[in-house]
Order: structure tokens, then C-alpha cells, then sequence
């Protein structure tokens, strides 16, 4: 039988999981064959997903459809994209035909009838449609400024605003968080490479250590699940003293500033409270935590490497670029206060944990990130004559009580669509109810307490998926 093995899954409910190539079986003729199990998991956080796949001009093609129907605010449609996608990136093997689909979860009508398309054509009309259609190119455009989500997008669209040009032209007052996405729009659709992340990782280090000695610092988001650039670079930070992680973050903006590393920051208060009847629904995943959404000014050498030195803030700088806030509003709306803390100094090496680099022996790399495709556009001034010793990099820094930590590890990892799946896991096989801060079963109405990643996965009776398999 072996030979005809097209896919295997190690365990999915105790039962193995082997696919049998159908077409090779008729070919062989051997009509006593019975077909054993012929089914994978559906939910994207019981199968093991790779960085890099066998599938990615099928993937792609969903991706775009996907971020279409995200960008028109149809959450709906652009789920069942991602996770058609998702399934397609968990396969052994390169899809050669849509018979091979046969029986497998996560394909909805509309995607089966776009990757025929892709495996007979070679393209998929509505995938070429999409990527030519000026809503969808500006739409990309225009939330691809920091601060600009798909909403505000779409009103600037219809008043005939489709690009960040015509949007500076516009006179629209902008907020804080637009306006710096506007000036540093180029470079932050530039991917973020690992070399840039682990810089951006020793300068947070230095400023973590500097003001709490003995915290943790941990690089999570893609570049904990392997990938080797990024849109942003995200940090999760905590204190094995619980409570001595309580206000660190405007004492770390504070010591980032005065070395000059940030050109925007906006800092967010944590919000999270446990209640006995079991955790209220949060407005958004990830509102909870004390967090920090910036703009870092990494310094480069004349070759355009890292180097670590920040500078003195220049007078002529926007004033208010550089000013702490801490509210417990919307990161992307306006108002700001003051709560300035007293910097510490104390000096202590600490270990910075970095995910292993990942080895693929894969014949074809996935598709340059979107962002890296994005057309530059010409911003007067963003505009710098020679070369810069600086580029502007988003950074996350996100801090988390230490009994929460392997929740927020877990949540922070991503993708975004496996968290969705372990979440959707949780809530319809489970009766759990998962966050970044906790995991509440419901049948027993109690916290279920973790201390790692794996402790979670067993509460929620998933098998572990390290985090570079969870690229769903
Ligand atoms: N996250 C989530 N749901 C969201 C947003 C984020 O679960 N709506 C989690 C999963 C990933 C993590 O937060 C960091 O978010 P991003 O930086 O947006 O994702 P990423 O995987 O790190 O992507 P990139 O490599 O492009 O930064
Ligand atoms: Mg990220």
C-alpha cells in the first residue's frame, strides 16, 4: 500500500489518518482494496503547517481573494479563504488535480472552483480580476498606511482618494498614528528582515534590563513561527515576579526615547481582569495587554546593516512624535496624556530567546509578502538624498503578568488564522473559552492553569504543534 499513500497525518482523534491516492489505486487494479481512513483534520490547529509548502500558486491565489474580501469587510468569506488556503499549505505533497481534493475539510464550493481553475489554467479570472481592480489596489494601498484600517480606507476611496499621494494632497487632518504612517509609508512596506528583528531585539533587551533586571524578553508573532522577514517585529516581555512587570512599559518608552529609538509610540494600558463567572467578551483579541505600538528608528552602517546606536532627539523633529502616551483607547485614535515614570539603571545580562533559523530543502520559496510588492509611492518628505543611515521599522512590544505568560506566548505566536482555530477549537469541541490571557472551561466553570505552550495544548486535548508548524 505504501506507494499509494498520498497523505498521512500522525493521530487525529486516535485514529491515523492516511489518504490513499484514489486514481493510483484504479490504476493498479486492485479492486480488493478497501480504503482504510480517508480524512484530515479540519481545524487548522490539529494539522502541522510548514513555513514553506508545496502548494503556494494555489495558496496565493486564495491569499489574494482572502485580503479582497477582508478589505471589503466580509470577514466571512475571507475566512473560509484562509482556511481553504490553510489546508492546501498542511499538504505533503503539490496538488496535481482537483480529484485529489476529494473528501478533504475547508474547501468551500467557490474555493474548489477557483484552484480548478488555477490546476487547469494556470490563473484564476477572479484572482486576475481582483489584482486589476482599482478599488482592491487602492484599498491595499491606502491600509497599508499605519493607522489606516479597512473602514477609513473605503471612505477615502469613494471621495476619489486612492493612493497615499493623493491622500497627503487631500488636506484630511490625519491622527498621530496616520501622520507617521504617512512620512515612513515607503519603509514600512518594506519587509522587515531577521537580521533587522534580532537588532531591534537587542536594543529592547538593553531597554527592558535597564529599567526591570531579571525580565523575559521573547520574540514572538512570524518571526517565532521561522519566517525570515516580517511586517512588523513583536516582543512579548515579563517578570518572573509577578507584579514587577506592573508599569513597566512607560519606563521602557521612556529609556527608548531619551536614547532616541522611537519615532512614534502609542502605549496602551492592560485592561485584563479575571471574574468568577469566567471571562467577559473582550472587544478584540488582543486589547488587553499593556502595549506598546511604535515606530523604532533602526540605525544602519553605510552597507545598510544594523548597527545599535540611537541619536539625540534633534530639535525640528515633531514634537509630538516624541512624546510618552499611555491610554487606554484605540491604539490608532488621537488623544494622548502624559504619565511620564522615573527611569531606573540597572544593568544586567539576560538571554534574549530567539526561534532556531528553519532549514527546508523545498524547491520553490512562498511568494514575497504582499507588502513587499507594494508600489512606492513618492512622498515629498520621506524623500532622502544619498543613502540614509536609518530606516524606520514597526515594533510591538506587548507585556504580560507571568502567570499569563504561556497564554500570551500561545495567543501572540499566530498565525492569525490558527489562533482563530484554536479559539473556534476551544469554544465548539471543548466548551473552553481561550485568550491571551486564560483558558475558562465552562463545563466546570474554573481557570484551567498553564505554564507552557504544550500545558495548554493538553488542557484543550490537541496534540503540541511547535510553533513553526503553526504558519496556517
Ligand atoms: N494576532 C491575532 N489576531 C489578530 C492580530 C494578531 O491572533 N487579529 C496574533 C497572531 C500573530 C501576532 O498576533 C502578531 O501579529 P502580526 O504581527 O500582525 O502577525 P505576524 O504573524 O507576526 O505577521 P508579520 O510577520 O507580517 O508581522
Ligand atoms: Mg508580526
Amino acid at each position: 500500500l505504501l506507494d499509494m499513500v498520498w497523505y498521512t497525518e500522525s493521530m487525529h482523534a486516535g485514529i491515523p489518518v492516511i489518504i490513499l491516492d484514489r486514481h493510483r489505486l484504479q490504476e493498479r487494479e486492485k479492486p480488493g482494496l478497501e480504503l482504510a481512513v480517508v480524512s484530515v483534520p479540519s481545524y487548522a490547529c490539529q494539522r502541522h503547517t510548514p513555513l514553506l509548502h508545496h502548494n503556494t500558486t494555489l495558496t496565493d491565489a486564495l491569499s489574494i481573494l482572502a485580503e479582497n474580501a477582508e478589505l471589503s469587510e466580509n470577514e466571512g468569506r475571507g475566512v473560509a479563504f484562509r482556511r481553504a488556503a490553510a489546508l492546501l499549505k498542511s499538504l505533503p505533497q503539490e496538488v496535481r488535480g482537483a480529484e485529489q481534493l476529494r473528501g478533504l475539510p475547508c474547501l468551500g464550493e467557490h474555493s474548489l472552483r477557483v484552484i480548478k481553475e488555477v490546476l487547469e489554467d494556470g490563473v484564476s479570472h477572479e484572482v486576475e480580476t481582483t489584482t486589476h481592480s482599482e478599488q482592491f489596489k487602492a484599498m491595499k494601498a491606502l491600509t497599508g498606511i499605519f493607522g489606516v484600517g479597512a473602514k477609513t480606507a473605503d471612505r477615502w476611496f469613494r471621495e476619489g482618494i486612492h493612493t497615499p499621494s493623493d491622500l497627503q494632497r487631500s488636506g484630511h487632518t490625519l491622527n498621530r498614528a496616520q501622520r507617521a504612517g504617512l512620512q515612513y509609508y515607503d519603509e514600512l512596506n518594506l519587509p522587515v528582515t531577521k537580521s533587522e528583528a534580532v537588532a531591534i531585539g537587542q536594543i529592547v533587551e538593553r531597554a527592558v534590563h535597564a529599567v526591570l533586571p531579571g525580565a523575559e524578553i521573547i520574540l514572538i508573532g512570524g518571526f517565532r513561527r521561522g519566517k525570515q522577514t516580517g511586517h512588523d517585529v513583536d516582543f512579548l516581555i515579563t517578570h518572573p515576579d509577578e507584579g514587577r512587570e506592573e508599569g513597566l512599559m512607560p519606563k521602557v518608552v521612556s529609556w527608548l526615547e531619551a536614547q532616541g529609538f522611537l519615532l512614534y509610540q502609542k502605549t496602551t494600558r492592560n485592561s485584563y481582569l479575571e471574574s468568577k463567572e469566567g471571562p467577559a467578551r473582550p472587544a478584540s483579541n488582543m486589547d488587553r495587554f499593556e502595549r506598546c505600538f511604535s515606530i523604532f528608528r533602526l540605525s544602519t552602517d553605510n552597507e545598510g546593516r544594523e548597527i545599535q546606536t540611537g541619536r539625540e532627539i534633534q530639535t525640528g523633529d515633531d514634537p509630538q512624535t516624541y512624546s510618552p502616551t499611555l491610554t487606554n483607547t484605540d491604539p490608532h485614535t488621537h488623544s494622548d496624556t502624559h504619565p511620564h515614570s522615573k527611569t531606573d539603571s540597572h544593568p544586567l545580562p539576560q538571554t534574549l530567546v530567539f526561534p532556531k533559523p528553519q532549514t527546508s530543502d523545498f524547491p520553490r520559496l512562498p511568494q514575497t509578502p504582499d507588502h513587499a510588492q507594494k508600489v512606492s509611492w513618492v512622498l515629498g518628505h520621506s524623500q532622502c538624498s544619498g543613502p540614509r543611515s536609518w530606516r524606520a521599522v514597526r515594533v510591538d512590544l506587548v507585556v504580560s503578568p507571568y502567570s499569563q505568560f504561556a497564554f500570551a506566548l500561545l495567543g501572540w505566536t499566530g498565525s492569525k488564522l490558527f489562533e482563530r482555530e484554536l479559539r473556534r477549537w476551544a469554544v465548539h469541541e471543548k466548551a473552553m473559552t481561550l485568550s491571551s490571557h486564560a483558558l475558562y472551561d465552562r463545563k466546570r466553570t474554573q481557570y484551567l492553569r498553564a505554564s507552557s505552550e504544550e500545558e495548554i495544548f493538553a488542557h484543550l486535548g490537541l496534540e503540541y504543534i511547535p510553533p513553526c508548524d503553526r504558519n496556517a
